[in-house]
């Protein structure tokens, strides 16, 4: 970044704060990871300067021989990954490839019945406050009080009730196996599209550690950047005769111009996530994510659904006392980054909540194992019994550093 440097000081000092943060801090939000060196090359490349409205062999503009080339690349590398009849892979992120996914295969005012914010869900699934509920009638499943996992027998009698056009299966905080096949039936027997949101999974179903949706969904959209561990970014993959509908949903639906930048680190990031080390890799992350649980629930912290299937897991701050926000400000002053959340019937905003929500993927890309897991969890017990103590959040922040120390980022 010599140039940078010169030209643009603030903007390279800022840059530079943010790659020591990453660097002497462990990365727990479960929906960030870290980038190969190639991904960020191919992102920082200069196909950033090229319009390409359209798709391949379909454009605007002229100019765009590599533009194609580089996404029909990103486009059948998806399609091979997950096993889907047709990919795009213009989505800017999560959000527009839902947007795109509703635009293509909904009206106005049909409904949706999706997972609920609080319980898990996300805000384009039908929160009020999202275009998802505002331009469509949104209704919402959760998951059971006592087993705080999806309640299946409830969503089929909602979906009963209320006849949705579309059921969207997915979650941001939900640690546990979603169960496909069930979706599948259910929206069979109210006549409804499945969509399934497999962002925050999209990485271990990549690499077999998580049952695939491909086979039951008529659409799936996803992020690029979670456990899949490409560039900021979305896609949809889905059955050969919705892929008209979702192209034309894509652009020129929602989007404009595609971001061939990031289509490139898409490319590029598909083809590690189908090489034999990522399947190691993300058997790795799921095995992190039940011993930082086990150590966790050892140390007395309660854990919604009491424990984790996947990537993530959700701890229940409640008898505590602590908020999530708290917990989180604390936790991230002594070097552990995470994200407060709230957890299923949380009594409190969710610029407060009960809960915090930790990952493993990007401890995980650093090369850290159970053995660390432990070590980190005893780091949060201590964190969080003397919350108020500065000295303490700072011997842990020295801890970090060490730990850190031993992990270093990849390239
Ligand atoms: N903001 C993402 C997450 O952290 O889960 C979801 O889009």
């Amino acid at each position: 970044m010599d140039i940078l440097k010169k030209k643009d000081a603030e903007v390279y000092e800022a840059l530079r704060g943010e790659e020591k943060r990453q660097r002497d801090k462990l990365q727990m939000i479960p929906s960030e990871n870290y980038v190969s060196r190639a991904v960020r090359e191919a992102v920082a490349s200069v196909i950033t300067n090229k319009y390409a409205e359209g798709y391949p062999g379909k454009r605007y503009y002229e100019g765009c021989e590599y533009a194609d080339q580089i996404e029909t690349l990103a486009r059948t590398r998806a399609e091979r990954l997950f096993g889907a009849d047709h990919a795009n892979v213009q989505p800017h992120a999560g959000s527009q490839a839902n947007m795109a996914a509703y635009l293509g295969l909904l009206n106005p005012g049909n409904t949706i019945l999706g997972m609920k914010l609080s319980d898990g869900g996300h805000l384009t699934h039908g929160h009020e406050v999202n275009f998802s509920a505002r331009w469509f009638r949104s209704v919402s499943y959760g998951v059971d009080r006592k087993t705080e996992r999806i309640d299946y027998g409830a969503l089929r009698k909602l979906a009963l009730e209320t006849r949705p056009q579309l059921i969207v299966a997915g979650a941001t905080a939900y640690p546990r196996i979603l169960d496909f096949a069930t979706f599948r039936e259910i929206a069979d027997e109210v006549g409804a599209l499945l969509m399934v949101d497999m962002a925050h999974i999209a990485g271990l179903i990549a690499a077999g550690v998580h049952p695939t949706p491909v086979p039951y969904a008529d659409v799936v959209t996803s992020s690029t950047h979670k456990t899949l561990r490409g560039p900021r970014g979305g896609f949809c993959l889905c059955r050969k005769h919705f892929a008209a509908a979702i192209d034309r949903g894509v652009f020129p639906g929602t989007q404009g111009g595609p971001l061939m930048h990031i289509i490139a680190g898409k490319a590029v990031a598909f083809k590690e996530d189908s090489e034999p080390a990522f399947k190691t890799y993300s058997a790795q992350i799921v095995t992190n994510a039940r011993a930082l649980a086990d150590a966790l629930l050892s140390a007395d912290f309660r854990l919604v659904s009491g424990g984790t299937d996947t990537h993530l897991l959700l701890v229940d701050l409640t008898d505590t006392g602590i908020t999530g926000r708290k917990a989180a400000k604390a936790l991230d002053r002594a070097g552990i980054t995470a994200n407060k959340n709230t957890i299923p019937f949380d009594l409190r905003k969710p610029a407060i909540t009960s809960g915090v929500r930790l990952g493993t993927p990007a401890l995980t890309t650093r090369g850290m194992k159970e053995g660390e897991m432990a070590v980190i969890a005893g780091m949060i017990r201590k964190v969080l019994s003397h919350i108020d103590r500065d000295d303490v959040l700072e011997s842990v922040r020295t801890q970090v550093k060490e730990l850190c120390d031993q992990f270093p980022v990849p390239d």
